[in-house]
């Protein structure tokens, strides 16, 4: 349907000055997911770089004495100095409990963040000795590289979160969790009831990773899940680890728990190569426990990922909100121009890691500048292609934009796929753009 021009030669150059005014690249942005607004700032990103050169020292320990850091040998002990020498000189208040196993000293270094509520604690850690059969890069200098990165990140933000933060490196977990056990064994009853959470980090940079999610404490889960959710990348439940890693000695007193695994030696199926890519048939990491899981044995992508999300649930986890955050909102800010008269603009959002269905009172968010709003006809398209009409056309509703949030029964439709706005001008004259889409679950 196209109006009479309602202009005259001057308000058509006006108009064509707002065209240009209005008119805006078409280009579909990468989606984001959020949930809502965390209480603090959000975490940097972790430099990938950063993360590797902790690797090359602890592959270069390696190399120094004897091929290992496993527990009782030199490598281990040198390990131990080059993260405590690293956040001593980051401001933290370190310290280095020793223990004895298999007839051998044992040591962990605790590193403390000064400040926050020192009766609700937030801990993360890793394991920082090796097998006795190679350097122990991904297993488990890949933990024990991302937590040291995060920290340092700390300080160089300058964190002043609600919570207390404290870091930790185990030692001899390859003989059974001995470390992490002889700490919560030796921490006083008063101290163990102040720690809110730990966050454990054992083999994060697997090089045919998958990304595994511990299904322990259900805050610590889902802030995982939405960092990944948020950057497009499926997880799954760590299903192998239940008193596997360091997090079974404070899970076995009653602290909440939860961590990241990229995998060791079970084998990625097709549906799991589909959806992470990599080798089907093939180990997560082939070289576990063995000479070759070197600094060759990460993946670039899974470090960086999950040293990412390691700073994100650091971060939203110490901001001393405890409840877990509510609503789940994807969107994509890219502005898409809107042809006038023309074939429909699109913008969209692709939504995974979630299950189930849509809810049935799914929220639109609608944000279109255009003048003479009556033009447009606006749909929500679902992954499947089904179409919810949110606006028809009218003639005579001269008003501009539409900036609405708009409720869908959704509740047919998988939550998972690429959902779109689907925007048609269907009059002459009068243009404008998308200017953001979101959904919220
Ligand atoms: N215990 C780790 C490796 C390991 C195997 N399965 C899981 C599951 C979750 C965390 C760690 C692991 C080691 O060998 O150090
Ligand atoms: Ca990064
Ligand atoms: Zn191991
Ligand atoms: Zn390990």
């Amino acid at each position: 349907m196209s109006r009479m021009p309602r202009r005259t030669a001057a308000v058509t150059a006006l108009a064509l000055a707002g065209l240009l005014a209005t008119a805006a690249p078409a280009a579909t942005a990468p989606t984001t997911a959020r949930t809502a607004p965390a209480a603090t700032a959000a975490a940097p990103d972790i430099p990938l770089a950063n993360v590797k050169a902790h690797l090359t020292q602890l592959q270069s320990i390696a190399g120094a004495n004897g091929g290992n850091r496993a527990h009782g040998r030199p490598g281990y002990k040198a390990s131990i100095d080059y993260v405590k020498a690293k956040l001593d000189a980051a401001g933290f208040t370190t310290s280095v409990q020793q223990f004895t196993s298999n007839g051998a000293t044992g040591y962990n270094l605790i590193a403390d963040w000064p400040g926050g509520d020192a009766n609700q604690v937030l801990m993360a850690g890793a394991h920082l000795d090796s097998v006795s059969s190679g350097p122990g890069i991904n297993d488990n200098g890949s933990g024990s590289a991302g937590v040291l990165e995060t920290a340092l990140a700390v300080s160089r933000a300058g964190l002043k979160p609600a919570k207390h933060l404290r870091f930790a490196w185990w030692g001899a977990e390859e003989l059974g969790l001995v470390g992490s056990k002889y700490y919560v064994a030796n921490l006083p009853t008063t101290e163990r009831s102040k720690l809110s959470g730990y966050m454990n980090f054992d083999m994060i940079g697997s090089p045919n990773p998958g990304y595994f999610v511990y299904d322990d404490d259900p805050v610590i889960e889902k802030t995982f899940k939405d960092y990944f959710a948020g950057i497009g990348v499926a997880t799954e439940i760590e299903t192998e680890g239940d008193g596997r890693s360091d997090h079974a000695s404070f899970k076995n007193v009653g602290i909440p728990v939860g961590g990241l695994f990229t995998g060791a030696s079970r084998t990625k199926t097709a549906a799991q190569a589909q959806k992470w890519g990599g080798t089907a048939g093939q180990a997560f990491d082939r070289c576990y426990h063995s000479s070759c899981d070197t600094t060759a044995n990460i993946s670039d992508t899974a470090l960086d990922r999950n040293s990412d999300a390691l700073a994100h649930a650091v971060w939203t986890l110490s901001a001393g909100t405890t409840e877990p955050p509510t609503g789940d909102t994807y969107e994509n800010t890219a502005d898409v121009t809107i042809p006038d008269n023309g074939t429909a603009a699109t913008s969209s959002v692709t939504v995974s890691g979630r299950t189930g269905n849509a809810p049935s009172a799914l929220k639109v968010g609608v944000d279109i500048v255009h003048t003479w709003r009556g033009d447009l006809v606006v749909d929500l398209v679902a992954p499947d292609g089904t179409a919810y009409r949110l606006k028809n056309s009218s003639g005579n509703d001269s008003a501009d934009n539409v900036r609405e949030t708009y409720t869908v029964d959704a509740s047919s439709e998988p939550a998972n796929g690429t959902w779109r706005l689907r925007v048609q001008d269907v009059a002459q004259y009068d243009t404008g753009y998308i200017s953001g889409f979101s959904l919220t679950f």
